[in-house]
């Protein structure tokens, strides 16, 4: 049976970017028929790796999770969860920390980059930034799961975790499922429609590029029908020399199912590939939308999915780590 796991941080409002790169894809692999142990988790100790407000990350965990569920997670054929509502993630965290290195965890692209984000803004860096995607890996590996489906800006951070799995398993004996990413096909890494040459991220300070899930739609048509293009004329898909349209039609592309290549030979200009992505775009994230009020009204019953989601992970993860515990040298209680 294959084990699949993936995450997502309280740290802003979704976005298209998480939607397009991640979550449909978790959403596809709990269909009907589905073999696969699927495990989705807001992951919200990562939510304190920078400067944060309690109060907001308490609101965005209860949001992400009804904006889950509204896009289709069906917690009878997933298990959906909060990190910090079971503790064998912080548990294995501190044996994987014993197995990875310093210079390992410096060399990663998004320390760098929040890191000299914190460091900007006069705000310490903190520890825990570093040591994230060590407790990334331990998310993934508490579970032994073999797929992790994420945008293409996780995926260093899964390597990570593959490595720390084979190291840990050569030294201490077989513990953990070494697991892979895996990629949406198009719209891996969307990117911001004001700055295209930047991911689209949820906790960027300037929003007039981002697209939230939860964007009415006269605000999505709005933001898409501004977005940046170039002047070299016509339309055509190139990533290096046209970024803001290789974007638009990749988004595109995502929502209609096309080809952004072959989508791209049908437009001469960008005010109507816009008005069709603005559309696409409205069509794709309305029904996720119009759930979320729906569920949002109910939040009782929301927990009580995540409060279910919490026990069985706990149960599945808790032998594991055991296990590890034992392997790495510890006595048993
Ligand atoms: N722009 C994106 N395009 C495609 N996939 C994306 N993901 C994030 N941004 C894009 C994927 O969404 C999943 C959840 O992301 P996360 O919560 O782990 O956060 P992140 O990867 O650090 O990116 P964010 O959402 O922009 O958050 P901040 O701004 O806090 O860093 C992941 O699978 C991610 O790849």
């Amino acid at each position: 049976m294959t084990t699949i796991f993936s995450g997502i941080k309280p740290t802003g409002h979704l976005t298209l970017g998480n939607y397009l790169g991640a979550v449909r894809q978790w959403v596809a692999a709990t269909g009907a028929g589905a073999p696969e142990e699927t495990l989705y988790c807001v992951v919200d100790l990562h939510a304190l790796t920078v400067e944060h407000d309690p109060a907001r990350v308490r609101r965005l965990s209860r949001q992400a999770a009804t904006l889950l569920l509204a896009a289709g997670l069906d917690p009878e054929m997933c298990t959906l969860f909060l990190q910090s509502h079971v503790s064998e993630h912080t548990r294995l965290h501190y044996l994987l920390e014993c197995t990875a290195s310093d210079g390992e965890l410096r060399r990663m692209i998004q320390y760098k980059e929040k890191a000299a984000k914190a460091e900007a803004a006069g705000q310490g860096v903190r520890l825990s930034l570093l040591t994230y995607p060590v407790l990334m890996a331990a998310d993934i590996l508490a579970y032994r799961a073999d797929e992790v489906p994420v945008g293409e800006d996780q995926r260093q951070h899964v390597e990570l975790a593959r490595d720390l799995a084979v190291r840990f398993n050569q030294r201490y004996g077989p513990t953990f499922t070494v697991p892979r990413a895996t990629l949406p096909a198009v719209a891996a890494r969307v990117m911001d429609l004001q700055d295209p040459t930047s991911k689209m991220g949820k906790s960027h300070d300037v929003t007039t590029g981002i697209v939230y899930l939860l964007d009415e739609p006269d605000v999505v048509t709005r933001k898409v029908m501004r977005a940046v293009t170039d002047n070299l004329g016509g339309v055509a898909y190139d990533r290096a020399t046209r970024p803001g349209a290789a974007n638009l039609l990749d988004v595109l592309a995502a929502c209609t199912g096309g080809d952004p290549v072959e989508l791209a030979a049908g437009y001469d200009g960008y005010g109507a590939l816009k008005r069709d992505v603005a559309e696409a775009v409205v069509e794709t994230l309305r029904p996720v939308r119009e759930r979320h009020a729906e569920l949002a009204a109910d939040p009782a019953a929301v927990e009580k999915v995540l409060r279910a989601g919490a026990e069985r992970a706990r149960s599945l993860a808790r032998p594991v780590v055991d296990r590890a515990y034992e392997a790495i040298g510890l006595l048993a209680p």
